[in-house]
This record gives C-alpha cells, sequence and structure tokens, in this order.
C-alpha cells in the first residue's frame, strides 16, 4: 500500500503513473523535469532580494555572467529542462512570440507532448519581495507522431489537458498539480532539496468569504461585476466578505482554494478581453478548479470549453468556489 503521508513528490508521480488514462513512464519524465527546473528556479527566486549585492539585469557577474531578468531565465530554465528530457515536441511560452518545435533530438517527431507555459507570473511582484509562481499545462499533440508539431497542436480546449499544475515560490515553496484525478500539493524542503506531499486531495470550499479582484479598475468594469463586487460588500447574511488581492494570480488563487474564495479579473473598458492569457493561466487553472471541486468561467461560460484562435488569447476570468463563481455569473448574465 502506498504510504500517502511520508510520499515524496517523485515517488507520487511513480506510485500514480498507473492511474493516468495513457499509461505510461512519458508523463512522468516530463512531470519529474518540471520538478527540477522548479527547484533551479526556486534557489534564483530566493536570492532575488540580493540582486543590489550581485547585480541587476544587463550587470556582469563575477564569473563574467550576464545577469538575467528573473522571468527570461526562469523562462530559459524551464524549456531547457523539457528539451533534455526528450519526451516533449513543443513548447509555447508567455514570454515567446511563437511556440517552439523540438527537433534537436527528435528528428523523427516522436514524442506525443506538448507543454505550455507562464514561467514567472506576477514577475512584477518580485522587487518587492512577494509570492511569484509558475503555470502550466499539458497536452498530447493532435497532427500525428512523425511530423513536427504545428499550431493547431497548441491551439486545443482547455478540456483536452491531460495535466496541469503550479509552482508557487512563497513562504514556503509548494508544487500543487493535477493529471485528472485530484490535486495534490507538495511543498519542498529546501534543506533537501525535496517536495514532500503535504496537501494531498486539494478541494476549494462550495463557498467562500474571499472576494479577489483589482477594484482600482472599478470605473471601467462591466455593470454585473460593479453589481458583484457591491453585492460582496453588502452586510447581510455572512456578508461583507473579505477583498484579499495580492495581483499573483498563483497566490490569490491558492490561497482562496485552502480558504474558500473567488477571483476575478474581467473585461473592463480599457481591455476587451481582460489581461489574462487563456493558454498559458487561465486553462492551466480552471483545470485545477474543477478537478479541487471549484469552477472557472470567462463570466458566462466554463474556460475550459473556449476553442482557442491566437497563442496570446486574452479572457475575462472568473474562478473559485463553485458558489461564488455561479452567483457572480448570474450577475454578468443579469447585466454585463
Ligand atoms: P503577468 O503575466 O504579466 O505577470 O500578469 C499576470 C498577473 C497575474 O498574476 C495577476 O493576477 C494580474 O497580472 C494582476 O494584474 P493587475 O496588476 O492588472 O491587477
Ligand atoms: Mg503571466
Amino acid at each position: 500500500m502506498f504510504d500517502k503521508q511520508h510520499s515524496t513528490l517523485g515517488e507520487f508521480i511513480i506510485a500514480n503513473q498507473n492511474s493516468f488514462q495513457y499509461t505510461s513512464g512519458e508523463l512522468s519524465r516530463l512531470l519529474n523535469g518540471i520538478r527540477l527546473a522548479a527547484k533551479v528556479v526556486n534557489h534564483e527566486v530566493n536570492k532575488a532580494g540580493l540582486v543590489d549585492i550581485i547585480g541587476t539585469a544587463g550587470d556582469t557577474n563575477i564569473q563574467g555572467e550576464n545577469q538575467q531578468k528573473l522571468d527570461v531565465l526562469a523562462n530559459e530554465k524551464f524549456i531547457q529542462t523539457l528539451k533534455n528530457r526528450e519526451i516533449v515536441c513543443g513548447i509555447a511560452s508567455e514570454e515567446e512570440d511563437d511556440f517552439i518545435s523540438i527537433n534537436s533530438f527528435d528528428e523523427k517527431h516522436q514524442n506525443k507532448y506538448i507543454v505550455l507555459i507562464d514561467p514567472l507570473d506576477g514577475s512584477s511582484n518580485i522587487d518587492v519581495n512577494v509570492s511569484v509562481g509558475t503555470i502550466f499545462s499539458i497536452y498530447r499533440r493532435v497532427t500525428p507522431v512523425g511530423t513536427p508539431v504545428t499550431l493547431e497542436d497548441f491551439l486545443q480546449p482547455g478540456r483536452n489537458q491531460i495535466a496541469a499544475g503550479y509552482i508557487i515560490y512563497g513562504t514556503s515553496t509548494m508544487l500543487v498539480y493535477t493529471t485528472g484525478d485530484g490535486v495534490n500539493g507538495f511543498t519542498l524542503n529546501p534543506a533537501l532539496g525535496t517536495f514532500y506531499l503535504s496537501h494531498p486531495d486539494m478541494q476549494f470550499p462550495k463557498t467562500g468569504k474571499i472576494y479577489s479582484v483589482n477594484e482600482g479598475n472599478y470605473i471601467h468594469f462591466p455593470q454585473g461585476v460593479k453589481d458583484y463586487i457591491k453585492y460582496c460588500q453588502m452586510e447581510e447574511g455572512d456578508r461583507p466578505y473579505t477583498s484579499r488581492y495580492i495581483g499573483s494570480l498563483v497566490s490569490d488563487f491558492h490561497r482562496n482554494m485552502i480558504k474558500g474564495g473567488i477571483y476575478l479579473y474581467p473585461k473592463s473598458s480599457k481591455a476587451s478581453n481582460g489581461k489574462l492569457r487563456l493558454l498559458y493561466e487561465c486553462n492551466p487553472m480552471a483545470f485545477l478548479a474543477e478537478q479541487a471541486n471549484g469552477k472557472a468561467s470567462d463570466g458566462f461560460n466554463p474556460i475550459m470549453d473556449i476553442q482557442p484562435t491566437e497563442l496570446h488569447q486574452r479572457v475575462p476570468f472568473f474562478c473559485g468556489s463553485k458558489k461564488m463563481v455561479e452567483k457572480a455569473e448570474e450577475f454578468m448574465a443579469a447585466r454585463s
């Protein structure tokens, strides 16, 4: 019997690989690649406060290496690690204009998986020592094995995801992921460099008392969102709710999943589709939310049902405890 209590991430991946619908070790190798890159990026993120001492982006360090911005560095580390594993046929990143077709190791294009990644989300928070995150999403290619990947492989609806997750570089570093069989969270023991299963079977409470939205944009929001925010602030029943907004999607999502809450990034009169990217941010978070008994929508329809049309497409995002998202949708349907 697998001992969940003392499980490391590596053991958990292996113990669960047979429950995965395409029983192969490839997905496990891929997840192990992400685990490794997460540790490397974690090490760099933790040093961010030393930037005045070891130099800022553009400086040359003592070894003669160029210092890089952390989001650029995280992008390189994840891409390099995934390439080296020889499992992935294509990668798309929020940091890259176009997708990357991997053929250096995979000349015959035998690999089946594509990865979409936001290597360091919320990176404007780094300078002020606030948590940031990495978000990833894994699909099987739809074009035939043996041919190079095409845009079609990346423009799949979120429903096709076979795994998704995030790493949160917070007071502790955690890796949280799903392969479609619930959500599990692992905390890094920095002394040993090992992730341990600390949050098995994570679930959004059905409802909560936290709403997370950038209220500075209030004046530009659709009427339905304004009405919902007023509803959250009204004194009635278990309301008013508490407002908590870190401005770092992974951190806001993580807190709301544990405590119960809703995150909103709606469209506005300044940004007709909001800010967040469907492929790199919303789809993976929506997969995690649904797997944890929560909900994710664009205010009207499930995020994962959207057929993407572009790699860097943006979409309004309402995500969190099921009842809260449903309530926000009611307000949107009434006056959007
Ligand atoms: P980024 O991909 O440029 O880091 O932007 C995404 C981030 C999210 O983590 C966060 O929820 C949101 O942008 C905050 O945006 P705003 O400052 O407009 O509220
Ligand atoms: Mg981002």
